[in-house]
């Protein structure tokens, strides 16, 4: 893998530039968690429409639950840890003056484990569960989610679900997002496929704000030809070869 000089960090920004970073399942693939579109990923196993939307939530919650359960599980497992683009993220927040902003997409907390501080989870977290009868949010949640589980705010049963972001329902702090890819001179996206909205159209609005924009991923996604420059191969090589 080589990177064009023209689109290294370091030979393109000043001290003080504004970095946005868009990240998605690919770079948590070599920790050990499942993509959702790669041909062994999550949709290749389960139905998205029963798992991944408020009418499949209503429909069959249990089955809901199971699937989030055995994520957390996984995650929660000591195997999964941070890797190297984690890593490399984390370092290159640290060591930047300008404005920084990590978004994603994951609902995992690897990034925070690695040690990323501005960071927006805009599609939710596993580890944190909401009560959809009163909105009453349980930051920290690491065991199994039931039908049974009762609201410690109001009390009322089978109203618990994983605090997470499903089609049709609003992405997290989008008004954050958006002011800062208005204002961001280098945007990044890494490992994600730009086939979900709104974060696939973030690249066009770093674009239009003047960003240079580069693509991190396995392969070229499906909007790999909305960036000034891209390059592929497995996360944990590119990221800390690309920031480093
Ligand atoms: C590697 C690698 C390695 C592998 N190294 N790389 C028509 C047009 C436009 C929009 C819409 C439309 N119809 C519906 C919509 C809106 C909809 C949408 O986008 N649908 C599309 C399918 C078309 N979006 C929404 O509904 C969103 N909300 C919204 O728009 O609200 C607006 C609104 C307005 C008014 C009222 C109400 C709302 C919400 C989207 C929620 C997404 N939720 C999920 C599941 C929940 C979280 C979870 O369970 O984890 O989020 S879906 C799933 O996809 C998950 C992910 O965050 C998301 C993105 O996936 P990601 O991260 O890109 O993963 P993959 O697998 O797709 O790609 C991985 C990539 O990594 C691949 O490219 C690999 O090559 C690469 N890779 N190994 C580097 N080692």
């Amino acid at each position: 893998m080589t990177i064009a000089n023209h689109l290294k960090p370091a030979n393109r920004l000043t001290p003080t530039d504004s970095i946005v970073i868009l990240t998605g399942a690919g770079i948590s693939k070599e920790s050990g968690l499942d993509t959702f579109r790669c041909a062994d990923g999550i949709w290749a196993k389960v139905d998205l429409e029963d798992v991944a939307t408020p009418e499949g939530f209503a429909r069959d919650p249990a089955l809901v639950h199971r699937f989030y359960n055995d994520r957390r599980r996984g995650l929660l497992d000591p195997a999964v840890q941070p890797n190297a683009a984690h890593a490399a993220l984390a370092a290159l927040e640290r060591r930047w003056k300008g404005e920084f902003l990590l978004v994603t997409q994951n609902i995992d907390d690897l990034h925070e484990r690695a040690g990323s501080q501005a960071l927006i989870h805009m599609h939710g977290e596993l580890t944190a569960v909401f009560c959809g009868h009163c909105g009453h949010k349980v930051e920290r949640w690491t065991g199994d989610l039931s039908v049974e589980d009762v609201c410690p705010s109001c009390i009322r049963k089978g109203g618990m679900r994983p605090d997470v972001v499903w089609f049709g329902e609003m992405p997290y702090q989008m008004e954050r997002i958006h002011r800062a890819l208005g204002a961001c001179d280098l945007f990044l996206s890494i490992g994600t496929s730009g086939n979900v909205y709104p974060a696939a159209g973030f690249v066009a609005e770093a674009r239009n704000a003047g960003a240079l924009t580069v693509e991190l991923n396995l392969e070229p996604s499906a909007g790999a030809s909305l960036f000034a420059g891209s390059v592929n191969g497995p996360a944990t090589e590119v990221v800390p070869a690309f920031v480093d």
